[in-house]
């Protein structure tokens, strides 16, 4: 691939309503979008998942642009692209910063999708032609309120509710969940609220049929994953906990997780989100893919992904409507009967709206890459 350029912008974007986590309140997305241009003008994209604080992981939107800017962008320089799977290896020697690496490796695996002329998901090796759907709903002012939401995402055709727990906002709502919705499929999500102490308390959750409790426990833990698995029979799901396909082998060793969370992003990349899907799809353990509030940008790697085969799950990849008054792709995600269609167009499928785009653009920077004869000796490879 030849890439000229790439072109980093700080994007905001209003949510339509507020979301809040057991680790804060976001009212405004912004986020790095990634663009690299070959030398026939064509545009690949990606974008950075990293929040403005770093409150999900140690990332930040900044932290990115930095990486973006210091060592990634010129990594890229430093030898011929050839095919996008290369680009892992490549961004090896920076340690962590996995979402700053995913969003440009994503670029590049679009601009790649784009030249062949092929679906994104197809060159991944992704057979399905339409992706299940689920919705995450954050905390709410009451449990009014909660179930009205519910009631407002089952009737848009989501096919599975994950709501956010935190102690204090937890069985008490499933149970009022479960008294209204007696068996619609229903997951929680606790973003680390918890410790091993709160065992006892997480057991009653048992009772209540739920798909599976994701991330119970602290971010950077498989061990008192393993011991509070061994305590549930509810599937815990590992999200924060798992940056690489070895760190999956070693919690299903383990035993801290029957079912894995796969996010671009947190993994570095597409090339680790298909090394972890297969490693699971070989320990028949299913996946599937987390969500970031990603733009239609992000979101359309997202449907591309969730087209391998072992995304056995519905995903956190709900519509543009679901986020956005309007999102920055044409056409915006749309969902039917709880299903998604994954785009049969070239690349991520989804075309990126300029006067949108710009709408939301704060701030912008282009990079040129420097031409590369395929012989010339480069230094440090
Ligand atoms: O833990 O899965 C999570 C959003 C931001 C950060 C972390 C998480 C989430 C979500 C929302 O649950 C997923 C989405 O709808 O994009
Ligand atoms: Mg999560």
């Amino acid at each position: 691939m030849d890439i000229r350029s790439v072109t980093l912008r700080h994007m905001s974007m209003p949510l339509l309503n507020p979301f809040t986590t057991s680790f804060g309140t976001l009212k405004d997305r912004e986020f790095i979008a990634v663009e690299v241009t070959d030398a026939e003008g064509r545009s690949g994209w990606g974008e950075s998942v990293a929040f403005v604080e770093p409150s999900y992981n140690e990332e930040t939107l900044k932290g990115n642009w930095h990486l973006l800017e210091q060592f990634l962008i010129p990594l890229l320089g430093q030898a011929p692209i050839g095919h996008p799977s290369g680009l892992a290896e490549r961004f090896g020697r920076i340690r962590g910063n996995r979402m700053a690496k995913a969003a440009l490796e994503t670029a590049c695996w679009d601009l790649y999708a784009k030249r062949q002329g092929l679906p994104l998901a197809s060159v991944i090796g992704g057979t399905k032609t339409s992706i299940e759907v689920g919705v995450s709903i954050g905390i709410q002012a009451s449990a009014e309120r909660l179930l009205e939401t519910i009631g407002q995402k089952l009737a848009d055709g989501y096919k599975r509710i994950k709501i956010k727990i935190k102690p204090g906002w937890d069985v008490g709502i499933v149970d009022a969940i479960r008294r209204q919705y007696p068996d619609i499929p229903l997951m929680v999500d606790a973003n680390s609220a918890y410790t091993l102490a709160d065992a006892d308390h997480l057991r009653q959750l048992d009772d209540y049929g739920l798909m599976m409790i994701e991330q119970p426990l602290a971010h950077d833990d498989l061990v008192d994953h393993r011991e509070l698995q061994r305590q549930l029979r509810t599937p815990i799901c590992l999200d924060e906990s798992i940056h690489s396909a070895e760190d999956a082998r070693k919690a299903i060793d383990l035993g801290s997780c029957r079912i894995v969370n796969i996010k671009t992003g947190r993994v570095g990349g597409l090339t680790e989100a298909i090394k972890l899907h297969d490693l699971c799809a070989e320990r028949q353990v299913p996946v599937w893919c987390g969500g970031m509030f990603e733009s239609g940008i992000g979101r359309a790697h997202n449907i591309a992904l969730s087209a391998l085969a072992n995304f056995a799950l519905p995903g956190d990849t709900a519509a543009s409507s679901n986020y956005w008054e309007e999102d920055i792709v044409d056409p915006a995600v749309t969902m039917a009967n709880g299903r998604l269609a994954v785009p049969e167009g070239p690349g991520i499928g989804y075309g990126v709206n300029p006067a949108r785009l710009a709408k939301y653009t704060l701030h912008e920077q282009s990079y040129p890459i420097q031409r590369l004869e395929p012989n010339v000796a480069v230094r440090g490879t």
